[in-house]
């Protein structure tokens, strides 16, 4: 990696799709910084009015840095010359070309192309017409019609579980997304599985899709996704993703439950290990 390489600053977002950024940053080995944001007061059913946790930046500063109001962000360079980029496609798109060497945006053309088409699916059909529907329905329609926001949640929640479906089907047999290595995409696909099992029983989730389950258990076990995720994303809301990565890669338990309990949670009981 050049010596030459601008500061990085990501701004993250505990339980959100930043994860994927975060741990891709990490796992590349260059070096950066975090800001952790949080709901802003004033959220609705559109927006959450992120702000940094520490009080550094109000949703009105952050709206300067990046006026979409959304994360990831990711800041590089200093000063006058800082370039912000968005979008986590164009976020991980980035990382990965830092460490031309790991191939996280495939091999040859086809592999390529194919890394661009799962990052294209994920952006605009799970995470926008999936989860931000089912979650900020307000995004889509007037909320101030209950049966409207009902509607567009059920109709994204179908996207969603059928989205699950595909995904099952298209690692029937692989190792990874796409090809035979890890890429950008299987950082992505972490996301939606730790949104998921949210919603519903982690186990009824890895029991209809078994070979997502085993992709998701594989990336708990590279130190920096589930370092980070340990320790930057866990909040009691998301104890059941602690859960899941513990039962799923055994070697991490200990640290796992030891982060959990030094910010505070109560153990994780063994019999969920
Ligand atoms: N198209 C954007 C979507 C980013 C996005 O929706 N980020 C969510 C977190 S996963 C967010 O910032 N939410 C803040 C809010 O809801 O106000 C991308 O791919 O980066």
């Amino acid at each position: 990696m050049s010596n030459q390489q601008p500061a990085l600053t990501l701004y993250v977002y505990k339980g959100s799709c930043t994860i994927a950024a975060h741990s891709l940053l990490a796992h590349i080995g260059v070096p950066y910084k975090i800001v952790i944001l949080q709901n802003g007061p004033g959220g609705n059913s559109t927006n959450s009015r992120i702000q940094a946790a520490d009080g550094s930046l109000t949703y009105e500063d952050f709206l300067k840095i990046n006026p979409k109001g959304y994360v990831p962000v990711l800041t590089i360079g200093e000063g006058s010359a800082r370039e912000v980029l968005t979008e986590l496609p164009a976020i991980l798109t980035y990382g990965a070309l830092l460490a031309p060497d790991l191939n996280l945006l495939g091999t040859g053309v086809l592999g390529r192309a194919r890394v661009a088409e799962w990052l294209a699916w994920a952006s605009g059909t799970i995470h926008t017409l999936g989860f931000a529907g089912f979650w900020r329905p307000g995004r889509f329609a007037d909320d101030s019609n209950p049966t409207t926001m009902k509607d567009i949640q059920n109709r994204a929640e179908k996207t969603i579980v059928g989205a699950f479906a595909q995904i099952e089907e298209k690692l029937k047999g692989c190792e990874w997304a796409v090809g035979d290595a890890l890429t950008v995409v299987d950082f992505n696909l972490y996301v939606y599985w730790t949104w998921w099992i949210t919603e519903r029983p982690d186990g009824e989730v890895a029991a209809q899709h078994p070979n997502y389950a085993r992709l998701v258990a594989k990336l708990g076990n590279p130190e920096s996704l589930t370092l980070e995720a340990t320790i930057t994303y866990h909040t009691p809301q998301k104890r059941r993703i602690a859960i899941f990565i513990e039962k799923a890669a055994k070697s991490l338990v200990d640290r796992a439950a030891q982060s959990w309990v030094s910010m505070g949670y109560p153990p994780v009981p063994t019999a969920h290990r």
